[in-house]
């Protein structure tokens, strides 16, 4: 993908805004996993210590919200998808993931849908920490995902950015997350302008 690219209908911001439904999801390293699961041959759980011993990965990744909303040029600092999923042996024909986030205390309140193949390289991150050309390294604010959340590859609107990240389910049949059940986009392809359903 290459960088820069206005999607149409989007205009271009230096800001990063905050968008999510429920509250800002509150880190308790005890009481905090991330979880592998759903087609796999066996489960996999990391702990907070286990996950940021992970190797990291450095990419920049254009954001394009569906409110029209695109920052460019953000740089971040997080676990390329395809680390996970060396982790687990998949089932036969697994084609798509649901990524799972907090939503009001619920570990799997919010998820989103994604096709395992559009996530296999560096622009598709968990992301820890993140800088741009006015902010100097540092880790995400609580309101962005603290203490990880997901950044989804450009060719996918930024719902699919799960925040507060709790595990990713690997599925043989796309099933639809929290914003595609209320009737926006399946593949949420912003340069097509993929916006609801
Ligand atoms: N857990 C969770 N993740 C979420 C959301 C949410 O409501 N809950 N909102 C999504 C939406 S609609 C957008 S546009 C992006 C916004 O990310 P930002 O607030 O860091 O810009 O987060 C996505 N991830
Ligand atoms: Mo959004």
């Amino acid at each position: 993908m290459t960088a820069k690219q206005l999607p149409p209908g989007q205009f271009e911001t230096d800001k990063w805004p905050i968008l999510h439904v429920g509250d800002v999801y509150e880190f308790h390293e005890e009481t905090w996993d991330f979880q592998l699961f759903g087609e796999v041959k066996e489960n996999v759980t990391l702990s907070y210590d286990e996950i940021i011993k992970l190797p990291r990965t450095i990419s920049t990744i254009d954001m394009h919200c569906v409110t029209t909303w695109s920052k460019f040029g953000t740089s971040f600092e997080g676990i390329a998808f395809r680390e996970l999923l060396k982790l687990v042996q998949l089932e036969e024909d697994v084609n798509y993931v649901q990524i799972y986030g907090y939503y009001e205390g619920d570990r799997f309140g919010y998820c989103a849908n994604l096709p395992l193949a559009s996530l296999l390289g560096d622009n598709a991150l968990f992301v820890f920490r993140w800088k741009d050309e006015k902010h100097e390294w540092q880790e995400l604010d609580p309101k962005h995902g603290y203490p990880l959340r997901f950044i989804p590859p450009e060719t996918f609107y930024l719902w699919k950015g799960t925040k507060w990240v709790s595990g990713i389910r690997f599925m043989k049949e796309d099933e639809a997350g929290f914003w595609e059940e209320m009737g926006y986009s399946i593949t949420a392809n912003p340069f097509k302008e993929e916006r609801y359903r």
